[in-house]
């Protein structure tokens, strides 16, 4: 595996209050390396504060009871503040504390495994390989290279990362074989897989799958560019009572089209549109093509956020 974990374990070992922030809307890769990464921290008997303005996800609420999740949005002092699983500021959920670390002085690392962002040129340290499944496998690996033993809770923590960001390890894109291991040293840890799988997948209700294919059903494939795309507006998340950020999950069902290049599905959010694109079955660098609109992600998963109207982007991608 192509990472050097030396610099990062030199800066915990030399920190004993250290911050940890993740991205907006977090996902069971950003909760489990976030609570992951902060048991392993504490026992390495570290102080540690989580900076966050969210609650705990649903894939984790099953373990909340232990959880001990109690955040803060306001920037406390620290030795040192580590982001996790995103390359851009103005996806952490406080960007006002990586400023304010930064305006202090406070020794920043990343951890992460997206294409290269915006805070990795301001960051004093960055871990990240774009290979490794998740953040949360990155975790992983740093724990065992510190010779660690983990409990079951900090173990299921990482599985629900790896799970989460691999599709159940079925996505050959982020998928490989220091993954199974990863997963394999968890389980004898005593992760409970099957209770996971079974809590991650609780969403698949007949009403989400009805969901599903009505968003479906409007997709469009354009014949020049190879683009199949569809959008999701604030009635259809009304009328299914689905929360928002289901954009990915439909890209991730549609991405199971052999005929297209690129997967795009464009989300209503208030004034705000969220789009995702996908491009497993196609040589198309996604990140690069969310970056021309300010957004980033994975070479073959990524997102960008648009101002404006809906009818705008659905003109704009009729190609
Ligand atoms: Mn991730």
């Amino acid at each position: 595996m192509e990472i050097d974990f030396t610099k990062t374990i030199i800066e915990i070992n030399k920190a004993d209050k250290i911050g940890l922030v993740t991205h907006l809307l977090g996902d069971g890769d950003a909760f489990g390396s976030l609570l992951g990464l902060r048991n392993i921290l504490e026992k390495l008997d570290k102080k540690v504060v989580i900076f966050s303005n969210e609650t705990l996800g649903k894939q984790i609420d099953f373990l909340s009871d232990n959880a001990n999740y109690d955040p803060i949005d306001e920037y406390i002092p620290i030795n040192l503040l580590i982001t996790l699983d995103t390359a851009n500021l103005s996806r952490l959920t406080c960007p006002n504390v990586f400023s304010k670390a930064l305006k202090s002085g406070t020794k920043t690392l990343i951890i992460d495994h997206h294409a290269e962002g915006d805070i990795y040129d301001l960051a004093d340290i960055v871990l990240s390989n774009t290979e490794i499944s998740s953040t949360s496998e990155i975790v992983f690996w740093l724990s065992q290279e510190m010779g660690m033993r983990l409990d079951r809770e900090t173990a299921e923590y990482l599985l629900i990362g790896i799970e989460t960001d691999t599709n159940f390890l079925k996505n050959p894109n982020s998928v490989n074989k220091t993954t199974f291991t990863a997963k394999a040293e968890l389980l004898k840890y005593g992760a409970r897989a099957k209770k996971i799988i079974e809590k991650l997948n609780e969403t698949n209700s007949i009403n989400n799958l009805k969901f599903t294919g009505s968003i479906v059903k409007r997709a469009q494939l354009s014949k020049k560019y190879g683009i199949l795309s569809t959008y999701i507006t604030s009635a259809d998340q009304k009328e299914y009572n689905i929360d928002p950020g289901s954009s990915s999950a439909i890209c991730n069902f549609l991405d199971q089209a052999r005929n297209a290049k690129v997967v795009l599905v464009a989300e209503q959010r208030d004034n705000i549109i969220k789009v995702s694109m996908r491009s497993n079955n196609s040589n198309v660098n996604v990140a690069q093509l969310a970056s021309f609109f300010g957004g980033g992600g994975h070479v073959k998963a990524a997102g960008f956020d648009f101002i404006g109207n809906l009818n705008d982007i659905i003109e704009s991608i009729k190609v």
